[in-house]
């Protein structure tokens, strides 16, 4: 069965090529820096927005009926996992990434959800053998079912946060079953909305207790993915325990968590933060926290989280030279945690939508590529920090400068001299540079 009919694999065709459904950028054998794009950019496809959602909003119905929908139930769901590895095979993608309700349908119980899970996954685990595709990471939805009102893991009821126990369990069970190369924690529903009816102290204490479960039975099963969890501030819930990388790494500190985790990183979250992409990406790298990316784009008029596919070259680039200058996205990869638009609702926009990430993300890893090699930026900070490489700077640095000693530099040290920052020119350095590659 095909799903994709009129479309086949995608190749890269490289600048002078105008077939839309040709990569002018990513070409998965280049190598930039001395690995392969494919290597850097570990791209994955997100099931939920490639193979659940229809176009549906709140103000209007499915725009987008695929050929899965001519099925139910079971049936839908070992649709969709053909149409995966057909759109993966033919897109040239090496990774996916999942929830558990996007997989297989949530039965009336713990155990019929499970059983539904089990057939899907045995189907997947032979795709995968035969494709070679892999998973990026898997997690479990504690967030849509109605249970989850008031939270899983920040349950205001015992009963709820055991439901949310139990999917965990199995949402582990499934990774270490597909040899998963990550797992994600998106807390959709940990958070409140008011603190007259919350007790957010033992919210957060509870919520620390489940990490401490996973961690614990990830270790009895061998499950040995990189745990993640991914931070948004706002939406679903007003105020969003993992706000941003900060938030969520004073956390994991607190509670004894943070050898066992690393950050998934989006970049709509980020703007939602009130911060750019390439901040929450230093955040967590500076603290040897960068684990993988969620790959999309918001909207600078619209106040929440619209998924968009990334096409911004200058976040792509400045992403691509956070993640080049932390040695790398290690296990991680590039996931695309994007939709198409509600009028993008034909099939071949699903295609159209991917080559754009993908093309935006190769130029923008070519662009920090050639930002690294010459030394454009770390020459440009290297000179403005140059005053602690010698006399008093150099004493701060190594411990040695005490407040009298800086009282004593500064009485003789008169005036202070200051330098421009530069940053309009630097901006535009940049522009030249991504307009070069
Ligand atoms: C929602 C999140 C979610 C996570 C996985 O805003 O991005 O899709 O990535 O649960
Ligand atoms: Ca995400
Ligand atoms: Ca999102």
């Amino acid at each position: 069965m095909t799903y994709f009919a009129n479309i086949g694999k995608i190749q890269f065709e490289g600048k002078g090529s105008n077939n839309p459904l040709a990569f002018k950028h990513y070409d998965p054998n280049q190598v930039v820096l001395g690995k392969t794009m494919e290597e850097h950019l570990r791209f994955a496809v997100a099931y939920w927005h490639t193979f659940n959602a229809n176009g549906a909003d709140p103000f209007g119905n499915a725009t987008m009926v695929r050929g899965w929908d001519k099925f139910d139930g079971l049936d839908r769901a070992k649709a969709r996992v053909e149409a995966n590895f057909e759109f993966l095979d033919k897109l040239n993608v090496p990774f996916f990434a999942f929830h558990d309700v996007d997989i297989a349908p949530e039965g009336s119980t713990l155990a019929e959800s499970n059983k539904n899970l089990d057939v899907i996954v045995a189907m997947m685990k032979d795709h995968m053998k035969q494709s070679g595709k892999k998973l990026l990471w898997n997690t479990v939805n504690m967030f849509s079912n109605p249970r989850f009102v008031h939270g899983a893991g920040t349950a205001v009821n015992a009963e709820v946060y055991a439901y949310a126990g139990a999917q965990l369990k199995k949402g582990l069970e499934v990774g270490k079953e597909l040899g998963a190369e990550n797992y994600v924690f998106w807390g959709g529903r940990e958070g409140y909305e008011t603190l007259l009816n919350t007790d957010m102290g033992f919210e957060l204490d509870n919520l620390a207790r489940l990490y401490h479960m996973a961690i614990a039975y990830a270790k009895e099963i061998g499950f040995d993915a990189q745990f993640l969890i991914e931070p948004k501030p706002k939406e679903p819930t007003k105020h969003q325990y993992d706000f941003d990388s900060a938030t969520t790494i004073a956390f994991l500190q607190k509670y004894g968590l943070k050898d066992h985790f690393k950050l998934n990183l989006e970049a709509n979250h980020a703007t939602l933060a009130g911060h750019t992409f390439e901040h929450e990406i230093r955040t967590a790298a500076i603290n040897g926290m960068l684990g993988s990316l969620d790959a999309n784009q918001g909207d600078l008029l619209l106040g929440w989280d619209t998924d968009e596919f990334p096409t911004d070259l200058y976040s792509t680039t400045l992403t691509m030279y956070e993640v080049l200058k932390a040695g790398g996205i290690g296990r991680g990869g590039v996931n695309f945690d994007a939709k198409v638009r509600r009028g993008s609702f034909e099939v071949e926009d699903l295609f159209l939508a991917h080559i754009a990430g993908m093309d935006s993300f190769a130029w923008g890893l070519k662009a920090a590529a050639k930002l690294i090699e010459e030394k454009i930026l770390d020459g440009i900070v290297e000179n403005r920090y140059r005053s602690f490489k010698e006399g008093i700077g150099a004493d701060i640095v190594s411990g040695k400068a005490t407040l009298a000693s800086l009282e004593q530099y500064t009485l003789q040290n008169n005036p202070i001299k200051v330098e421009s920052g530069r940053q309009e020119r630097i901006k535009l350095m940049l522009s030249e540079v991504i307009f070069s590659v």
